[in-house]
């Protein structure tokens, strides 16, 4: 059975509490549960992560390279526009992974439009709220049925 993780970075525990301007109304466990219940129905596994910091980012990375995780679902928050340490962990493992973002990086303040993650990401989705991460599993499970020996 396909793998699929998905990665969440730091606050986004604070999803449906805050900011809904930017982020939505939709809490993370309520997102991780639609994900779950999609990824079931197409026959993968989906398991879902979020920390606020960043070794166990990381770390979990690292796990998914062990687990032979298949898809990564990667929404690195913060660390989207700091973390070398975090991009090296994905490209060490070599899993393919699309980067989700919320709220759209390119309308919003100069920073946030740096990404270290796009340029080694199968793909990126920004901008549509919580869809994002519908969208990306729509094309992670595509990719893991066209691609698996
Ligand atoms: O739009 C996204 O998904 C971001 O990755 C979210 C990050 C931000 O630093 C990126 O530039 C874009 C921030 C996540 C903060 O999450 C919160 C959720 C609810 C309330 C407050 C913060």
């Amino acid at each position: 059975m396909a793998k699929i993780w998905v990665i969440n970075g730091p606050n986004l525990n604070l999803l449906g509490e805050r900011e809904p301007q930017h982020y939505g109304r939709r809490s993370l466990a309520d997102i991780a549960r639609a994900l779950r219940a999609k990824a079931a129905a197409a026959g993968c596994e989906l398991e879902d992560f979020q920390s606020n910091a960043e070794h166990e980012l990381v770390e979990r990375v690292q796990a998914a390279g062990r687990a032979g995780v298949d898809f990564i679902i990667l929404n690195p928050a913060a660390f989207t526009h700091t973390s070398v340490a975090l991009r090296d962990a994905l490209s060490a493992v070599g899993i393919p992974f699309i980067e989700v973002h919320l709220s759209n990086i390119h309308a919003r303040e100069s920073f946030r439009r740096h990404s270290y993650f796009s340029d080694i990401a199968r793909g990126v989705i920004s901008g549509l709220g919580p869809q994002v991460y519908e969208l990306a599993l729509a094309a992670a499970l595509h990719a893991v049925e066209n691609e698996q020996a």
